[in-house]
């Protein structure tokens, strides 16, 4: 089969082997700004505005994506090789594969090489949503205070570079800034990221930023910028150099970056676009009033349930989460944890079957052709933690129910944190706070509370001494038994 390039003119050459947008990209106008170009962004929201564009009355739609970190250099790279084009790969529970060229990134722009270009962007009168994929780390929260971490040294450097920003906060702030003194008219700021109230938290952080860097701007925003909370979810791990081998070995498509996903996908809005959106309903997202008891159940039972995976399954040597869920012992002790100690706190929820959710929930992560890295799911625990595992144990504990599981699964976190599996490998741990970690599993081996001392992270658990308890007989149990026989215990009691 001959091989082709992944870029514009190519497009008609492989037209018989993939879907290809029908519309023209050479119409398209950015109406969405999206931060953070990741694999999920583009498994996600740049799918559903590719549908979108289908119809061309969205033509004003398409999407600018920023690139904002120096680590995100090379996706850019690959964009602008590509014309912002790329392949998505979804790959069904049967190994079936769906390929699609998504074409709704008509722009991109490298933020550390032009941060004029993207304030302007922001700031651009046809630009009429900002939406935000930046990882649940990237809000600057202290977690032990709820509060903006002012003391971060990017934070304070924003501050005294307004033009030259480095964090997200302080793109906005110039950005909001510009749209105020030009009259370019509100704008909504969307996050799509795994934080419960997730619009809220946004809204908290930035307007926190600017009540410290420029105060003057806090009125116009309070009347002219919307921050909507949403739910997103698809299961898309890191791409590997087979994913791009496969494709051209089945397509013929030399992609540098193609995505690959699970074909479950949600996103669910609450409706609050101050300055238009598009008709986003056609393509399958979900509007809805209050997000919050969506976002509580995705983030409890899903994201928390990779996380039990992950770091239970890394800890006995798995790679991949549908490894590790085969094992049925990490199957049960996970049917328990969900049963038991997420779902009780889940009461709030209306009109969603919480049994299939999770019966569909266990059939995707068993998904063996997504093949879903664990040292992706491990990586920023510390950031996940608080959001995933978190409210799960204060909903618990202030019910005065069982924390077993959860704190089992914090218990092998601290031994985790010590880089070594049970099968005595070294473990790429990869999180902002790995110096702390390790520095309190190093602690923890002689006093298991040490680690759940890290306020950032676990805020005050460590006083509560129903949890201590629990936590403290599980460390030391791993210790001596391992994780598997630790949880067939558990699992038969
Ligand atoms: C995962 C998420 O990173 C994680 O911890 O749980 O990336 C998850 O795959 C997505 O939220 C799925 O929607």
């Amino acid at each position: 089969m001959k091989q082709y390039k992944l870029n514009s003119s190519n497009l008609s050459a492989i037209s018989e082997r993939v879907a290809l947008p029908n519309y023209n990209r050479k119409n398209i106008t950015t109406g969405i700004v999206h931060v953070g170009v990741g694999g999920f962004h583009r498994a996600h929201e740049a799918m559903y505005i590719d549908q979108l564009l289908e119809d061309a009355s969205n033509a004003n739609w398409g999407i600018c994506g920023v690139a904002l970190l120096n680590f995100d250099q090379k996706i850019h790279n690959v964009l602008k090789e590509q014309g912002g084009l790329y392949t998505l790969v979804i790959k069904e529970l049967d190994g079936t594969l769906t390929k699609e060229v998504i074409g709704s990134i008509t722009e991109y722009l490298f933020a550390p090489d032009s941060p004029t270009a993207v304030i302007e962007k922001m700031a651009d009168k046809a630009t009429k949503i900002i939406t935000l994929t930046i990882t649940e780390g990237g809000y600057n929260l202290n977690e032990a205070t709820g509060e903006f971490n002012y003391e971060n040294p990017t934070i304070v450097h924003d501050k005294n570079n307004p033009a030259e920003p480095k964090t997200i906060f302080g793109y906005l702030t110039q950005a909001l800034a510009i749209r105020k003194e030009n009259n370019n008219g509100p704008i909504t700021i969307l996050s799509c990221d795994n934080i419960e109230g997730n619009g809220h938290v946004t809204k908290k952080m930035l307007l926190s930023y600017i009540a410290f860097a420029q105060p003057a701007l806090l009125p116009w925003i309070e009347l002219n910028v919307s921050f909507p909370n949403s739910m997103v979810d698809r299961i898309t791990p890191a791409t590997i150099p087979s994913d791009i081998a496969l494709l051209l070995e089945t397509s013929g498509i030399e992609d540098q970056w193609p995505v690959v996903c699970e074909s479950f996908q949600q996103w669910v809005i609450e409706d609050d676009f101050i300055a238009g959106r598009p008709n986003l309903e056609a393509v399958g997202v979900q509007f809805v009033k209050d997000v919050a008891p969506f976002e509580k159940m995705k983030l409890g039972l899903l994201n928390a349930g990779h996380s039990v995976i992950g770091i239970l399954g890394s800890l006995m040597g798995y790679n991949t989460i549908d490894e590790a869920i085969h094992n049925p012992e990490i199957a049960k002790f996970l049917a328990i944890y969900l049963d038991n100690e997420v779902t009780p706190t889940l009461n709030d929820l209306e009109g969603v079957d919480l049994t299939q959710y999770k019966k569909t929930l266990v059939a995707r992560f068993s998904n063996v052709y997504i093949k879903d890295q664990i040292e992706r799911i491990c990586s920023e625990t510390s950031a996940k933690m608080p959001k995933f595992i978190m409210p799960t144990v204060q909903g618990q504990l202030a019910a005065n129910r069982s924390v077993s599981h959860a704190a089992f699964v914090i218990a092998a976190w601290a031994i985790y944190s010590l880089g070594v599996n049970e099968k005595k490998e070294s473990i790429n741990i990869k999180d902002a706070l790995q110096e702390v970690l390790f520095a309190k599993a190093t602690l923890a081996q002689t006093n298991p509370v040490a680690f759940i001392q890290i306020e950032a992270v676990f805020g005050t658990l460590s006083t509560s001494a129903s949890f201590v308890a629990v936590y403290t007989k599980s460390y030391n149990d791993i210790m001596a038994y391992g994780v598997e026989k630790c949880i067939i215990e558990l699992n038969s009691n």
